[in-house]
């Protein structure tokens, strides 16, 4: 699906949705500001189920890789944002446990976030569940400051907050408490469109024996300025 539309309305119905899937309502939409009118390419996952679980003892080695595959369709113009959604269902009960990649055609990766709270090689990072759904947008100003300040808040026995978040990078060996934010657009805005159709990934993976849960929802959301190829002009536009 294709169609023209301005961009943070958008993103709002796509919320509401995924909120009545989920059967609530986010507490704050994403962030604010349309950037004018940009067509936006919406692509279900393919391949959604349980994310397999780490071989154990201890935390770090993942488990076998989940790959939820989005069959980007043919378009033109320029791309200028990337979304993303996630639902789990049943809940994943660790989140620390949990690793989700997004990784375009060209296979450039983006963590969307990471072995939550983890600082250690070997840490089986934050016990909270990760439910959803969660939108990662570069433009989303969680209330809590953050993904990982938000399963901080949640307790092991609660669902992180769904809503909009931030990207995070991987916790593990070196990384601080919370993670700072990172940005789908730096990794992949500018890529220009195709005349066939590319697919894109959402990678998960499991690092602690035990706790386990399912994928139930994925959406890519990609916006795409189409104004500098209207009118035959064809060739590449400006950096
Ligand atoms: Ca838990
Ligand atoms: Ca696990």
């Amino acid at each position: 699906m294709n169609h023209a539309t301005s961009l943070r309305p958008l993103a709002g119905l796509l919320l509401a949705g995924i909120a009545a899937w989920s059967g609530l309502l986010p507490a704050a939409a994403a962030g604010t500001g349309p950037r004018g009118a940009l067509s936006v390419i919406e692509v279900d996952g393919v391949g959604l189920g349980p994310i397999p679980d780490a071989p154990g003892p201890a935390c770090g080695p993942p488990g076998a890789l989940l790959d939820v595959t989005f069959p980007v369709p043919p378009f033109v113009g320029r791309l200028v944002d990337i979304q993303v959604t996630l639902g789990f269902q049943p809940a994943h009960v660790w989140a620390g446990d949990v690793t989700a990649q997004l990784i375009n055609p060209a296979g450039t990766i983006h963590t969307l976030f990471g072995r939550v709270a983890a600082t250690t090689a070997t840490a089986c990072g934050d016990g909270s569940n990760l439910v959803g759904p969660y939108l990662f947008d570069d433009d989303a100003t969680p209330a809590s400051g953050g993904f990982w300040q938000a399963a901080a808040a949640a307790g092991n026995q609660a669902p992180i907050q769904l809503g909009a978040y931030r990207t995070t990078n991987s916790g593990g060996a070196g990384a601080v408490n919370p993670a700072p934010p990172t940005s789908l657009r730096a990794t992949f805005a500018g890529a220009l469109g195709t005349a066939s159709t590319t697919t894109w990934t959402l990678r998960l993976r499991d690092h602690g024996l035990g706790d386990t849960g399912t994928l139930a929802q994925a959406t890519l959301l990609l916006y795409v300025d189409e104004t500098l190829f209207r009118d035959g002009f064809e060739a590449a536009p400006p950096p």
